[in-house]
């Protein structure tokens, strides 16, 4: 038996999508290198800002003579696609499109991105692949809790366990009672949702007396969000099975970007169709190999929205040498944190900012306010105090009720979550002396 067989638990069967994980490195270079050079051209020839971006830079597509060269193209960031909202980037016409997913933006809006029925078919493809890189197969019964809408976690997880023959349970987030039901009843043997949401699903099922570590479930396919290898530990011993990272953003296609084989020992990036670099967040340059810094992904085949150099704002290491799992393709350490000051709250992506905006249209707000994370119960809770302004502070009881009101619709409208509200008489929050530090993180408190 040879390493990689040895390594693929056992029943699970080579999956013939899985063929460009083991491509030699020389073949796989030459692919990327063909893949970004038409890339590029259909970016430039199609998306304004792209064209202008590699003007400005006085490079053009037929300048791309090699890998290295992609480092004098531009990045694309967040705010491009918020200056641009919401087809700015699209470099297909509408009817080419078949899905539209989004994102939290900064601000209120979210980004918007899009996807050609081939680009659905290659995000099928790469997380069939990731399902098989993690040791699941057709005959697994595949729990599906990310949620399903404009969040890519719920479909891409969805096509992808289809797409390996496994039996797809949509039951999307949230109603942890029927979930754990649904486990136990369905044999379920793999589960896809947040690291943070199994821990609640774990602690409900103690309260309700079901043993996850006697259920059929083998395998956690968990990711969205932060999560270390102490958690990781918990959770394969709590509930009796393999826990494995994925990582992907809707920017890029959704989940399947990458994920951790069975040696777990860093995340394997699906090369052929995504180009990572890590650099040096401040000046830009790539970082040496194995340093830490901000990955930046390029799109190898995405049609509809190529991104090029897209700055994640995740901070990471290549992991140095090869996989004893026998892939070719590249590995990232975990996602450590971001270098900016978004955060995630079960799964959903959050910035400070898009408080303030949501905050400061409702009248009798004042721009003092605090963030404030907290786990109960193993779940994430994000709680905004703010101050508001004398008169309302002296209004009725019904009033400041009315408000606050107000202002928990409106946040959690804006942040697409539900968010406690408690209003504070003026001066109430402290000052800073230097950067505000609007978010206090106590979920590890
Ligand atoms: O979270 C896609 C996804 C769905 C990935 C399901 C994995 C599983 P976004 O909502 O656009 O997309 O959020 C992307 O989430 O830039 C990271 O900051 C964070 N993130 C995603 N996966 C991981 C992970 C989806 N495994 C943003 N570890 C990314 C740490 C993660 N952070």
């Amino acid at each position: 038996m040879n390493t990689v067989t040895a390594l693929s638990t056992g029943a699970a069967p080579f999956q013939p999508e899985s063929a460009p994980d083991y491509l030699p490195a020389a073949i796989l270079r030459e692919l990327q290198l063909g893949r970004l050079r038409s890339i590029v051209e259909r970016a430039w020839s199609a998306v304004p800002l792209h064209r202008s971006r590699m003007k400005e830079r006085g490079i053009e597509p037929g300048d791309l003579q090699s890998l290295e060269d992609i480092a004098a193209l531009p990045f694309t960031t967040k705010a491009d696609l918020r200056d641009t909202y919401p087809f700015g980037l699209f470099a297909s016409p509408m009817r080419d499109i078949v899905r539209l997913h989004a994102s939290s933006g900064t601000t209120g809006k979210p980004i918007v991105v899009a996807y050609t029925r081939e680009d659905v078919d290659v995000w099928t493809s790469v997380m069939v692949r990731s399902f098989a890189t993690c040791g699941l197969h057709a005959g697994d019964i595949v729990q599906n809790a990310y949620g399903y809408g404009l969040f890519t976690g719920g479909l891409g997880a969805h096509y992808g366990a289809e797409g390996l023959g496994a039996t797809v349970i949509p039951i999307s987030g949230g109603n942890t009672d029927r979930q754990i039901m649904v486990m136990k009843d369905f044999k379920v043997t793999a589960i896809c949702c947040t690291p943070s949401y199994f821990l609640h699903l774990l602690d409900r099922a103690a309260q309700m007396e079901v043993n996850v570590a006697e259920l059929p479930l083998r395998v956690g396919v968990f990711g969205a969000e932060p999560w270390t290898d102490s958690l990781r530990r918990h959770i394969e011993a709590a509930a009796g099975i393999k826990a494995y990272d994925i990582y992907g953003l809707t920017e890029i296609t959704g989940p399947g970007v990458g994920i951790e084989c069975v040696c777990q020992a860093g995340l394997h990036i699906f090369e052929d169709h995504f180009y990572p670099e890590i650099i040096d967040p401040d000046t830009g340059r790539l970082v040496a190999e194995g340093e830490e810094g901000e990955l930046v992904l390029t799109t190898l085949s995405k049609q509809a929205m190529p991104m090029i150099r897209y700055r994640t704002r995740d901070i990471t290491a290549f992991v140095p040498g090869s996989c004893p799992c026998g892939r070719t393709l590249r590995r990232i350490r975990r996602i450590s944190r971001r270098s900016d000051d978004m955060f995630i709250i079960r799964g959903v992506n959050v910035f400070p900012s898009q408080v303030e905006t949501a905050l400061l249209a409702v009248e009798g707000m004042l721009p003092h306010y605090q963030i404030i994370l907290t786990r109960e119960a193993g779940l994430d809770q994000l709680e905004v105090q703010v101050e508001v302004t004398p008169p309302v502070a002296s209004d009725r009881v019904a009033a400041l009720e009315s408000l606050h009101n107000k202002l928990a619709h409106a946040l959690s409208q804006t942040l697409g979550l539900r968010v406690k509200v408690r209003l504070v008489a003026p001066q109430t929050l402290k000052r800073s002396e230097g950067k505000a530090q609007r978010v206090l993180d106590r979920r590890n408190a």
